[in-house]
């Protein structure tokens, strides 16, 4: 069955997410409604860590909460928050079988038998941010699982390619809070409107500029990148362009996406495979940025066809706009 283009279903902007996922299911024909039940439980889990980061202030939930996660990074107050909100309401949405999580050291059986998919999560990305009020995100994949219904999650389970993926999406919780997904036919973005409580489409089939100006990368560790990335850099100040850099991987992708350009995670000295993990944010943006006509490789392959050997791997990423990247990787 063919699959149907996002940007055939043609729904005007300021139409709900429930109401595209309906829309978007009636064009698969042998869609049962799981995969459309999971997005809302998705949707509904953002919402709920969106009223949370919101009220972190007021609420004294910001700061650290006393432990290193399975990276060795402090855990934030709202990391734990966010991982608790996400993995209970897939629970209970009963649609997911395990999650692998940034905050989780093992796989999360989540004890739904019977359940068809895999997510694979980082629940909140960025929180050394929250407590300066700078934007953070959600990153998430979802996955078919491959063992039998009604057995144990098997790693094979959770460890698939990026390009088995069966969607990917972000959650932005900036100025405004964005809903950012793809089913494999397309990307389209969802405005959250509080007073409502829904996700309005504000931006539908989503394009990445195949070109752009802007870089994106952490020079403060710049002298021991590879030399390759030294230079690609040096060609971007050599052209005048503009370097931002949020140190929220979330926001600086999606204002790539936007506006054109790159991210870039090189490896370094401190982390020789790069920071970003394979499973839960290089592989779901990935999948995103080529679904947008964008770019992901490790500076050598594309991030999409590595084939995953552990749950929270590391890898070196480039991501944006197509020919950006594709000069960084074989810079
Ligand atoms: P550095 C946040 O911890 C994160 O995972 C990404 O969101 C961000 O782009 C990157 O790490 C920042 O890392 O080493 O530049 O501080």
């Amino acid at each position: 069955m063919a699959k149907a283009e996002n940007s055939r279903i043609a729904l005007p902007v300021g139409s709900n997410l429930d109401r595209f996922i309906m829309r978007n299911q009636e064009a698969f024909a042998y869609a049962s409604g799981e995969l459309s039940q999971l997005i809302r439980d998705l949707a509904y889990a953002g919402k709920v860590v969106n009223r949370e980061i919101n009220r972190a202030g007021l609420a004294g939930i910001t700061g650290a909460y006393g432990a290193d996660n399975v990276q060795g990074e402090a855990q934030q107050n709202l990391d734990v928050a966010a991982n608790i909100r996400f993995s209970r309401a897939l629970q209970k949405g009963g649609e997911v079988a395990a999650i692998i999580s940034e905050e989780e050291e093992d796989i999360m059986d989540l004890n739904n038998p019977r359940a068809k998919y895999i997510i694979a999560i980082d629940p909140l990305d960025g929180s050394s941010n929250i407590d300066v009020n700078v934007s953070i995100g959600t990153i998430f994949s979802i996955y078919r699982r491959l063992s039998p219904q009604g057995g144990p999650v098997q790693m094979e389970d959770v460890l698939q390619k990026g390009s088995d993926q069966v969607a990917a999406g972000y959650i932005l919780y900036g100025s405004s809070t964005m809903f950012v997904y793809t089913t494999g036919a397309g990307v389209n973005g969802f405005t959250y409107e509080p007073s409502l409580g829904e996700y309005i489409l504000s931006h539908q089939n989503m394009k990445m500029p195949n070109d752009g100006t802007i870089y994106s990368v952490n020079e403060g560790a710049s002298k021991t990148f590879p030399q390759e990335v030294k230079d690609y850099i040096d060609k971007c100040k050599d052209r005048g362009y503009s370097a931002r850099y949020i140190g929220s991987l979330v926001a600086d992708f999606h204002r790539n996406m936007l506006k054109g350009g790159i991210y870039i995670y090189p490896p370094t000295e401190k982390a020789p495979n790069g920071k970003l993990r394979l499973m839960y944010e290089c592989n779901c943006l990935a999948m995103i940025a080529e679904q947008a006509g964008g770019m992901a490789t490790d500076g050598k392959q594309r991030i999409l066809d590595i084939e995953p050997t552990s749950l929270h791997q590391r890898v070196p990423f480039f991501v944006g706009s197509k020919k950006m990247v594709k000069e960084a990787s074989k810079a």
